[in-house]
């Protein structure tokens, strides 16, 4: 008898502490179902948001960092590039106790490749002078000027050209040489350490390209939206010379995903 009295009072309080851990459940609040729009000639993000039932509240982070606490009647929020610029954007509700419901989450990080590529006065045919940028997959390839193909949709290509008038090497795009104008034209800006891409771009950049160079390109789309002007048809990117020495350059491509998104935070 003694050994069944404890068996059930070790099973009372298994209850008992079973029932406390369920009596108040803390449900989690749903992640909002968001979209984002480009605004601003591409300097901001909107995220609109259909309501959570339950939020008292909602909150946007940027790479972490809370940026806005918003009422329970939020259903928009801007976030300003020259205020903030992310790598990583979370928007979530929160309970009347404050606690936090799961995430949306847009990742912002940039598509990134290195690839080394060699100056135009490079004896050998083989080694490639251009770089190809497909903007629907983002594949950013170094290949020979056989190779270029100007026809191709959504697609931009720029080459590392020896200016043997200036003596130095520099970036320009397919449309300031022979080939002619790709569908999508590389624009480049001076360098720059700025994480938002400035407003003005030239197809061909005439600075000499140094190691630890930084240029910022706008991929303007020549067939769709606007060409020669911002819109969501365009991407954004950075080119980082890892190393150039004689004809050899060592760069990573950065491209912004999002189109018309001027965000340029690698
Ligand atoms: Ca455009």
């Amino acid at each position: 008898m003694r050994r069944i009295g404890i068996a059930l009072g070790a099973g009372v309080v298994a209850f008992i502490l079973a029932s406390c851990g369920t009596t108040e459940p803390t449900a989690t609040l749903p992640a909002p179902e968001v979209t984002v729009a480009v605004a601003d000639s591409g300097v901001s993000l909107v995220l609109s948001w259909s309501p959570v039932d339950g939020a008292k509240g909602y909150k946007v982070e940027c790479d972490g960092q809370v940026i806005a606490d918003l009422p329970d009647t939020a259903t928009m929020y801007k976030i300003n590039g020259n205020e903030y610029v992310c790598k990583n954007v979370k928007l979530r509700g929160y309970d009347n106790k404050g606690n936090m419901g799961d995430a949306y989450e847009k990742d912002l990080t940039m598509h990134e490749t290195n690839l080394t590529i060699y100056s135009t006065d490079d004896t050998i045919a083989t080694n490639p002078s251009w770089v190809k940028i497909d903007f629907t997959n983002f594949i950013v390839s170094p290949i020979t000027q056989g190779n270029v193909d100007t026809t191709a949709n959504n697609v931009g290509y720029f080459v590392y050209y020896y200016d043997d008038v200036l003596g130095i090497r520099y970036f320009k795009d397919a449309s300031q040489t022979s080939v002619g104008q790709a569908k999508v034209e590389i624009a480049f800006t001076d360098p720059t350490t700025d994480v938002l891409a400035p407003s003005t771009g030239y197809s061909l950049m005439s600075a000499e390209v140094n190691t630890g160079d930084r240029f910022i390109f706008w991929a303007d789309d020549v067939n769709n939206g606007t060409y020669g002007a911002f819109d969501e048809a365009d991407n954004f990117g950075v080119i980082k010379v890892n190393s150039a020495s004689g004809t050899e350059a060592n760069i990573t491509v950065y491209i912004q995903k999002v189109g018309g998104l001027r965000w340029v935070k690698e």
